[in-house]
């Protein structure tokens, strides 16, 4: 069994819903042990400028999740792929760049697997790319998993956190802590 961290976020609909059904959807599924999930975080989204999007609507809800698997990375990431789909994540055709920042109803990252680095331009990269320069990734994984180190940093989450500079705003959502239990 591998210990993988993902990163979920959502900024379209029911967002506490879609992370709920997220986590449901991730328990029932074979070859992967929900184990625990950090508080949620309503977060500024990050492709803004802080300050941009003072209403609550358009930010993001995030968190951190920790399971244990026996897929491969990239076996995990398309199982994640087709959760996001599954939970009716809408994909425009439009431009890469305005897809990518284009509002989705649920994003599943994958975070840390084990101490891997794999590097697969454009299809899979772990570490996440951009981890280490998001407080709405770092915050809710610090939680989880504080002293856990990046095998290319060689800082831990604590660290990074520590160190981070990272103007968005990111604040612990009034959510109850077992949020993602029935
Ligand atoms: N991919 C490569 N590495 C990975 C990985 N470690 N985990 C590839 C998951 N996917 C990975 O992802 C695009 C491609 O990344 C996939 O085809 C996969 O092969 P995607 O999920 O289709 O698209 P995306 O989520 O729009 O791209 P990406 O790169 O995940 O976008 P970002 O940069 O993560 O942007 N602001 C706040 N506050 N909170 C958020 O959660 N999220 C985003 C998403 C932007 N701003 C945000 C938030
Ligand atoms: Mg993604």
């Amino acid at each position: 069994m591998a210990r993988v961290y993902l990163g979920l976020g959502s900024n379209l609909g029911d967002r506490l819903a879609l992370l709920r059904e997220a986590i449901a959807t991730l328990r029932r599924t074979a070859g992967i042990e929900f184990v625990d999930a950090s508080r949620l975080y309503e977060t500024e989204p990050w492709e803004s400028e802080p300050g941009q999007f003072p209403s609550r609507r358009d930010w993001y809800l995030n968190c951190a999740v920790v399971i244990e698997t026996t897929l491969s990375p990239h076996d995990l990431l398309e199982r994640l792929q087709q959760i996001e789909t599954r939970l009716g994540r809408e994909r425009p055709a439009v431009t890469p760049e305005a897809a990518r920042f284009a509002p989705r109803t649920l994003d599943i990252d994958i975070l840390f697997y084990e101490k891997r680095v794999i590097s697969v331009p454009d299809r899979l990269q772990i570490p996440h790319l951009l981890l280490h320069e998001r407080a709405f990734v770092l915050r809710p994984l610090a939680e989880l998993a504080p002293e856990l180190e990046h095998p290319t940093l060689y800082r831990t989450v604590r660290e990074l956190l520590e160190e981070l500079e990272d103007e968005h705003d990111v604040q612990r959502g009034d959510y109850p802590a077992r949020w993602f239990e029935d």
